[in-house]
């Protein structure tokens, strides 16, 4: 690999230490950091054998010791920038008396919600108490990290746990979640309030035992009509960040409203957060033009071309870091690795973007 001299000595698997925070302040650096979501995970082999260390996934999140274990493995084996917690968006309606299920090869499900009854009975007042195992870890991972990498904390936003909690799964159109929400907005309302309510006390304590970074995944975001966006999604968003922001100033918040298009422009305009996270459908030139004088953006690898790799997967990576790197950003997939991505892919990607911009003339 190409590393300029004037960087000084950087082993390969050495990291920046740092680099992801520089990055919000700073328009460029020697080479974008990068990160994946879910790069701790099933395509990882050591991970599979950790994951047999608990009966189920949910006790598997609170068990700070394997938590804190899964979330180092791909750092180790690959030097990504930053670690990300290891958990799952699903322990906030776990934490609120949801009932919470993983089922091996299918995926999360729960009891679904639907009436001002079932939010009534919803319990507000334990969530710290409930995932202190979460925070536990984040304690062990920021000891095993030292105090200069970065830790990124994390949360569901509001409308995506309400997604997974009134249609019992995820996957699906939300037509319940969406009906409830033009029939009756104030029962709807009040799920959404008690959520945005917990997502700011679950990345508080988060931050609190060692996170410097945050993010909000709204997965199902491009689910929504432009004024449900605005009352659903950016909404609870800007009220997460105001709250957040008096709190932990400092602490960079990055949103991710996976399927938004253009309501890119107005999630970054009006919620205040200090980075957007793309997914792949979002042309690069367009956040180039529309996002990055404003926020830091996070993207957009599609995680298919990471399973594919080859040739095809090597020119789109420098065709991101050319386009985005000119301005605040962080390379990452547009969604996260899936579980049938071979490991020498992701050493391939982590080469590439550690090298770049590489020898002179070369791309
Ligand atoms: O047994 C297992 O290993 C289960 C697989 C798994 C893993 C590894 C699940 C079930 N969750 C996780 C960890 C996880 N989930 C992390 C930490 C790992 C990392 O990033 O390195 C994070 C950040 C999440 C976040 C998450 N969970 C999201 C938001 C991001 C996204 O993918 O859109 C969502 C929607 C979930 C729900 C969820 N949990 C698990 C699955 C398979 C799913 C999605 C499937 C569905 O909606 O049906």
């Amino acid at each position: 690999m190409n590393n300029p001299a004037d960087s000084g000595p950087m082993p390969t698997h050495t990291p920046d230490a740092g680099v992801l925070r520089q990055a919000f302040r700073q328009t460029r650096l020697r080479r974008p950091p990068f990160w994946l979501m879910r790069q701790a995970g099933r395509y990882l082999p050591e991970y599979r054998a950790l994951r047999e260390g608990a009966p189920n996934f949910l006790q598997f999140c609170y068990t700070p010791g394997l938590t804190t274990e899964a979330a180092l493995q791909p750092l180790r084996r690959f030097g990504m920038d930053a670690a990300i917690v290891f958990s799952d968006i699903l322990v906030v309606p776990h934490a609120l008396g949801a009932d919470v299920r993983f089922i091996e090869g299918v995926g999360p499900r729960l009891q679904p919600i639907r009436s001002t009854g079932d939010v009534a009975a919803l319990v507000t007042d334990r969530l710290e108490e409930r995932l202190e195992p979460v925070y536990a870890g984040v304690e062990g991972l920021r000891r095993a990290l030292g105090p200069e990498m970065s830790l990124i904390g994390f949360a569901g936003a509001p409308w995506t746990l309400a997604c997974y909690m009134v249609e019992g799964q995820g996957g699906t159109e939300a037509a319940s979640a969406r009906r409830w929400g033009y029939a009756d907005p104030e029962g709807f309302g009040a799920l959404v309030a008690i959520l945005t309510d917990a997502v700011v006390r679950h990345l508080g304590c988060q931050i609190a035992r060692g996170a410097d970074v945050v993010q909000l995944f709204d997965s199902w975001a491009g689910l929504l009509s432009e004024q449900q966006f605005r009352r659903w999604v950016i909404a609870p968003t800007a009220a997460i960040v105001a709250r957040l922001k008096a709190e932990w100033p400092a602490v960079p918040i990055i949103g991710f409203p996976r399927g938004a298009g253009v309501l890119h422009q107005a999630y970054v305009e009006e919620t205040g957060v200090d980075g957007v996270g793309l997914d792949a459908a979002v042309p690069a030139d367009w956040a180039a033009d529309h996002l990055q004088a404003k926020v830091l953006v996070q993207g957009n690898l599609d995680n298919q071309l990471l399973v594919a790799g080859g040739v095809a997967m090597d020119r789109e990576i420098d065709r991101l870091l050319s386009v985005l790197g000119q301005g605040r950003y962080v390379f990452n997939l547009g969604h996260g690795v899936l579980p049938e991505t071979p490991p020498e892919h992701v050493a391939r990607l982590a080469e590439r973007v550690r090298a770049w911009p590489g020898a002179e003339g070369s791309r």
